[in-house]
């Protein structure tokens, strides 16, 4: 009796592509690109107990964060990749200054920005960390692209999604038609389809916010976290709390499981009042995927993610992300209805 055939990553692709007769090929051959640069950095994320690979790189970006080594790695890994996949006119990186270019004629259509891996202060524990994508059509007409190129709406991404470094490597992606998990096989080197058409469950499970940080919240917001707490057999409170400070696992286990995630604007750093995720590189990838899988993402007064117009390559944003229930929720706080 044969194993069931696995789908395997880029027959999904395929299959995504073959719906739109007008497609070029060109989207699916950037994701392959992208999906083998993910490949790389997982081999080199699970052997970083053994190689010397862990522990800080001695730089800071510009987020001004210490850079770890295997951030580095992971940055270099994509952008030498993808700077001559054909598929790209510019890139943006969360530890990058200024726009990344492509190689002289190798220039496309597509733009991408990413997190080569969130969640990094986490590798020495050993907690699960990720890469995060975002894929625009270029807005210039030809030649190298601009930073104008890169600072797109959250609602114009063609493809966006993440690759998570856990206990297996999984990528979940969506390109507008539904989410989609596939698992990699190390053994074959293959990432094959585990979770077919993501949606949030009905009922929510998690919340995840950190509580350190909760004497800087606004009234609605500490409300909201106290309503989640308060016993409610009917809408299954008190939810539980999980919290890892890699928004990558947390973001993907409420997904999975059904929560929310909030980072909302907090006093706490005069630098960052716009709190402390980016909305390149963190929210409006995840709230793409999250509101294709029927959930929301909005800031912390009522904006949609996917709406904002960005500004600047590494600005922040305020998040609440999570199932559909629980965000309209919070907002009921946050307007003064509940
Ligand atoms: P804090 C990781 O640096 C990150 O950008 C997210 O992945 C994570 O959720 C958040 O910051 C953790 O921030 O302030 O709670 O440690």
């Amino acid at each position: 009796m044969n194993k069931p055939l696995g789908i395997t990553v880029s027959r999904h692709i395929m299959d995504s592509q073959r719906l739109h007769p007008e497609a070029t090929g060109e989207l699916s051959g950037l994701l392959g690109e992208l999906i083998v640069a993910a490949k790389t950095i997982s081999a080199e994320v699970n052997m970083a107990g053994l190689a010397d690979i862990l522990g800080q790189s001695g730089k800071v970006n510009v987020q001004g964060e210490k850079v770890q080594k295997l951030d580095e790695f992971a940055n270099n890994t994509i952008k030498r990749r993808m700077a001559q996949c054909g598929y790209l006119c510019v890139m943006g990186s969360e530890e990058e200054d200024d726009i990344i270019p492509v190689k002289e004629g190798y220039v496309g259509k597509y733009t991408l920005t990413f997190d080569p891996l969130d969640g990094s202060s986490n590798i020495d524990v050993n907690v699960s960390i990720g890469t995060i994508f975002s894929i625009h059509r270029r807005r210039t007409a030809s030649g190298q692209g601009t930073v104008e190129d890169l600072l797109q709406k959250g609602r114009d991404q063609v493809a966006a999604g993440y690759i998570i470094y856990g206990s297996s490597t999984m990528m979940v992606y969506t390109t507008g038609e539904g989410v989609h998990g596939f698992t990699l096989d190390p053994s074959v080197g293959e990432f094959y389809l585990s979770h077919p058409d993501i949606t949030f469950p009905a009922r929510s499970r998690y919340y995840s916010v950190n509580e350190g940080n909760s004497r800087y919240w606004s009234e609605g917001m500490s409300r909201y976290i106290e309503y989640l707490k308060s016993e409610d057999k009917a809408t299954h409170r008190p939810y539980s709390a999980r919290y890892i400070g890699s928004m990558l696992a947390d973001l993907h286990r409420n997904l999975i499981a059904g929560g929310i995630f909030l980072y909302p604007r907090d006093s706490k750093d005069p630098s960052k009042p716009e709190g402390k995720l980016r909305l390149l590189y963190e929210a409006a990838p995840f709230a793409f995927v999250v509101e294709q899988a029927g959930g929301r993402a909005i800031t912390d007064d009522g904006r949609n993610i996917l709406d904002i117009e960005p500004t600047s390559l590494h600005q922040r944003v305020p998040l609440v992300i999570g199932s559909r229930q629980d965000v309209d929720m919070f907002e009921r706080f946050i307007t003064g209805k509940n």
